[in-house]
């Protein structure tokens, strides 16, 4: 295949509600959503989900926009693809910006599947065909607001509870969901916000059963994690820390984590997710989908790649409902009573992407002519 056209919608889509970790709040979200179509004129549709700012790692929509527009372009224009993998061969001489490889390496992955006549997670060796979705939660005002929101999700159904924490908002908080709430599936994300020097209180965070507790030091780090593996029972997952398959194995050379939450966008998209799926799988370190409040069309790779067999624990895949008061897809993403996601049994990524609403939210659109 030959890629024909790009076009990117810059989206920004309101939250319903402000999302804080402990590098910032989030209330609107911006998007570069990929309309990518081939010589034989398939469509495929992605999200770049690089932030507004350097926060979560240091890709922006703007360095993600001049990436793809001044590096990836060029590089690819002309050239015959026969699989995604060959285009991400063809862009590995560049270094880095792995949320601006991941967007045109998935709408790849979509022509692909829909060149199949087949579902994308069928494709991609799927064993499910519906996936455990969890929610995770922001910091909030107080812990009665918490409590309340935490209450809010599981009666909609999800099965796991995942809180941000950050110093200050940390020990006394889970100790208040487990008197409150009981044994409930719950883990625990830092976004980076420790150092070892705080160990004495992440050793606090033992006794309270949590599945995980995530990416708790610097987000470049794997070092320090092995260490601080060493002290805790509670079993540390890495998020920011894991760019690649090249992390993946020097966390498991080292002993950083016990379990890894894969993100397609952090890893530079679908190829490379499937490669580190498939070295966790054959160490035995279990992995989960984790999110970046995505519309529906970057949810539907999420959901794609859980239905993977070394997936063992519920995602950060909730329903579109959760971020949006409305999705840019049909069917918008939705759960049923007992937590489930379901796949959608059309080619492709499944959903069908609505361009009247891309263009309702959007900033600016780029069209680029590859032939
Ligand atoms: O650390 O997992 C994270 C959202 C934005 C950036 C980083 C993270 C998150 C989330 C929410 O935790 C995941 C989601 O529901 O999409
Ligand atoms: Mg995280």
């Amino acid at each position: 295949m030959k890629i024909k056209s790009i076009e990117v919608f810059h989206i920004v889509m309101e939250l319903k509600s402000k999302f804080e970790t402990s590098f910032g709040a989030t209330k609107k979200r911006p998007a570069l959503i990929l309309k990518v179509t081939s010589d034989s004129d398939i469509t495929g549709w992605s999200e770049v989900v690089a932030g507004e700012g350097p926060w979560y790692s240091y890709e922006t929509i703007d360095t993600a926009l001049h990436v793809i527009r001044d590096y990836i372009i060029p590089l690819i224009r002309g050239k015959e693809f026969n699989t995604p993998e060959e285009y991400i061969r063809r862009v590995s001489i560049i270094r880095g910006h792995n949320m601006a490889k991941a967007g045109i390496d998935m709408a790849l992955w979509d022509i692909h599947a829909k060149e199949l006549n087949k579902p994308l997670y069928k494709v991609l060796g799927g064993v499910r065909d519906k996936i455990e979705s969890g929610v995770s939660i922001g910091i909030k005002s107080s812990i009665d607001e918490l409590i309340k929101t935490i209450e809010y999700y599981l009666d909609q159904g999800y099965r796991r509870i995942k809180i941000k924490i950050k110093p200050g908002w940390d020990v006394d908080v889970v100790d208040v969901i487990r008197k409150r709430l009981g044994d409930i599936p719950l883990q625990v994300d830092a976004n980076a916000a420790y150092t070892l020097n705080d160990l004495p209180l992440l050793k606090r965070l033992d006794k309270y059963n949590l599945l995980m507790i995530e990416q708790p030091l610097h987000y470049d780090d794997l070092v320090e994690h092995s260490i601080l593996q060493k002290y805790l029972n509670t079993p540390i997952c890495l998020d920011e820390s894991i760019k690649s398959l090249n992390d993946a194995r020097a966390a498991y050379r080292l002993g950083s984590c016990m379990i890894i939450n894969l993100k397609p966008g952090r890893v530079s998209g679908i190829t490379e997710s499937l490669r580190i799926h498939d070295f966790t799988s054959m160490t035995g370190i279990p992995i989960w989908i984790g999110g970046m409040l995505e519309t529906g069309v970057g949810r539907a790779y999420l959901v794609s790649l859980a239905t993977l067999p070394n997936v063992k624990y519920p995602n950060d895949i909730s329903a579109s409902n959760r971020y949006y008061e409305e999705d840019v897809v049909d069917p918008p993403w939705t759960i049923d009573d007992s937590g489930y996601m379901h796949t959608i049994d059309k080619p492709g990524i499944g959903v069908e992407v609505l361009e009247d609403k891309l263009m309702k939210y959007l900033v600016r659109k780029y069209v680029f002519k590859l032939d």
